[in-house]
């Protein structure tokens, strides 16, 4: 089933059919350890309602946070490690990668994060900028994962690589994140054959495209779910971006008006243009 936030409601849809649910508060209906079971309830006893309207789709955050985790697939070690060989930042990277505690780091709250169709953000401050593309996790306060969407975790190389302890300037500003376009919810765990597949187009013709399966990622979604709760409680919940798997080469740069689509098996495109 999907679930979509949007400025009519909540909307799940079911293969063919959609539901609509009015005037419900997103932070009390996702944060739900059986979110599963009550959307199989409330598709027998809601009307029909016509299908989801792509322009009425908000990102699917209210009151979560947002938080990231990095270098948890072999090629965003390797793109970092290259980055900051000048400022001596490879170490780190190549030491992350292996350790038992991964890079986890706060990404935004929702006054940063657009959903489908709207702008993501390039800093004026960066000269060196990339989509990526990450399975986003949507758990719950009790850590139950209950739903998946997809993430752009838009970043600033320039900024990232000039020094490691730039990370949250490369990573946190305004439209630095893309959430969306809906929930997928399921009472099975994501098929970890599922691909992300990035595309980005520039005056319409393709100028990168790539994919990955998401069995690439070195570690599991529940280990990285425990990381990001040592310690930390999510009154309303959280959502997890899990890591990039695409790093585009060290030739390429987004420009305005770049589109981004990113789309992972079951749960859909996230399309966004750079502002
Ligand atoms: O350490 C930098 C950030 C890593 C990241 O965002 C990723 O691997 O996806
Ligand atoms: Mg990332």
């Amino acid at each position: 089933m999907k679930l979509y936030k949007t400025k009519e409601g909540i909307l799940i849809e079911k293969e063919e059919n959609s539901y609509l649910f009015k005037e419900q508060d997103w932070d009390t209906f996702i944060n739900d350890d059986n979110l599963f079971e009550k959307l199989e309830g409330l598709i027998q006893i809601l009307q029909k309602s016509a299908p989801v309207n792509v322009a009425d789709i908000l990102a699917p955050i209210q009151n979560q946070e947002l938080w990231a985790c990095g270098v948890t697939y072999l090629r965003s070690k390797v793109g970092r490690q290259e980055e900051s060989k000048a400022a001596g930042g490879s170490d780190f990277y190549a030491k992350v990668y292996d350790a038992e505690r991964p890079e986890v780091f706060f990404k935004a709250t929702a006054h940063r994060v657009v959903g489908t169709g709207d702008k993501v953000n390039i800093r004026k401050d960066s000269v060196w900028d990339v989509p990526e593309p990450e399975l986003t996790l949507v758990v719950t306060s009790s850590g139950k994962i209950v739903g998946y969407t997809i993430g752009n975790d838009m970043s600033s190389r320039s900024i990232e690589g000039e020094n490691p302890l730039y990370l949250p300037q490369a990573k946190t500003y305004d439209g630095c994140a893309a959430l969306g376009p809906c929930v997928f919810v399921t009472d099975q765990p994501i098929d970890l054959n599922s691909l992300i597949q990035l595309e980005i187009k520039r005056d319409q013709k393709i100028i990168f495209e790539a994919n990955i399966t998401l069995n690439q990622m070195k570690r599991s979604l529940e280990e990285l779910v425990s990381f990001v709760y040592r310690e930390c409680s999510f009154p309303k919940g959280c959502l997890i971006m899990t890591g990039t798997g695409i790093v585009p080469g060290s030739d390429f740069t987004l420009h305005s008006k770049d589109e981004i689509k990113i789309s992972i098996d079951s749960i859909g495109t996230l399309v966004n243009t750079v502002r």
